[in-house]
């Protein structure tokens, strides 16, 4: 994408707590990649970090992180799958701006991997950061085997053809179809798009801190709407006007949106719904849920 997204809006400042939260634990988040791929003098290490250090929020770890915090695991127990689905996220985004698929110029204000490094090595820093990630989930000192082998397949079929890569395709051959994509093909592709990783976000948090099942089952109603409402967010946020100078919107690409299937006025009310819902789901969990909250309300802010 050409442009910031302006998901997790800067419209209304977030309550001070939520601030501390967030930047607390995306230091922490940041400390663990580094320790994890330091400077190296390879290209290939330069490019990795070149997106992987390129000013990302940090919100699918920082999602599990506070799930697990739900679940009674401390975050040292939770950062290597943090850290993995962050790594993920990096791949994806690496991957989707190269010219076979989005042929993006600028990723967070600045040249994509591929216009700095090349289309091959860009490849291989999304092929590297997709290798690490599960490298990093398999050592998860601290917990139980049975457990961590469940969180690394939850990971693997969020991340694979049943999740991310499979929507993506979906969403390749929707774009440009030059005809209205309905709602319920939309949302299929949303929610494995991008809905799977932010899901498995909260899941594995939950999982490594070895939530019951009563608990799981209210965290993944949170990430499931979470991951639509965030997805409906970033559609909205480009049809208001957020492309970047070369004004490749979705629109114009032919992308499969919400706006796209159902208008802009129906989407902002999706979004609020799928926000609420969301909310709706940790309610009962009472204090400790509340950094949960308030990430969905800035998400989708009123
Ligand atoms: C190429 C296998 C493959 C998959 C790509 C998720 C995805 C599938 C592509 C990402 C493209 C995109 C812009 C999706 C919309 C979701 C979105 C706004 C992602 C950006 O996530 P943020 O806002 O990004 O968390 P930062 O920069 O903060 O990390």
């Amino acid at each position: 994408m050409t442009r910031t997204r302006a998901s997790m809006s800067r419209r209304r400042p977030p309550v001070p707590d939520l601030v501390r939260y967030l930047a607390v634990r995306a230091r922490l988040v940041e400390r663990a990649l580094e320790a994890h791929l330091p400077p190296g003098r390879e290209r290939l290490r330069q490019a990795i970090r070149y997106s992987l250090f390129a000013g990302g929020k940090r919100l699918r770890p920082i999602l599990a992180l506070a799930a697990g915090e739900v679940a009674g695991a401390p975050p040292a127990v939770v950062l290597p799958f943090a850290c993995a689905l962050e790594m993920v996220h990096t791949y994806s985004l690496v991957h989707d701006d190269l010219p076979a698929m989005d042929d993006d110029d600028l990723r967070r204000g600045r040249p994509t991997s591929h216009r700095v490094y090349g289309e091959g090595l860009a490849i291989l820093v999304g092929d590297a950061l997709l290798t690490h990630a599960f490298e990093l989930a398999a050592r998860v000192p601290g917990v139980p085997p049975a457990l961590a082998l469940r969180a690394l397949a939850e990971l693997a079929t969020a991340v694979g053809e049943a999740g991310m890569v499979g929507g993506q395709a979906l969403d390749l051959a929707a774009t440009g179809a030059g005809r209205r994509v309905s709602l319920g093909r939309v949302r299929a592709i949303h929610r494995r798009k991008t809905g799977a990783l932010l899901r498995a976000a909260v899941r594995v948090g939950a999982l490594v801190g070895g939530a019951r099942p009563a608990l799981l089952r209210c965290l993944t109603a949170y990430g499931e709407h979470l991951g639509l409402a965030f997805q409906v967010a970033d559609d909205i946020a480009d049809a208001a006007g957020g492309a970047g100078g070369d004004g490749r919107t979705d629109r114009v690409l032919g992308k499969a949106t919400y706006p796209a299937a159902i208008g802009l006025a129906a989407a902002r009310r999706a979004a609020v719904r799928e926000r609420d819902a969301a909310v709706a789901a940790v309610r009962a969990l009472g204090p400790r849920a509340e950094p949960l909250r308030g990430i969905a309300r800035l998400v989708v802010p009123e």
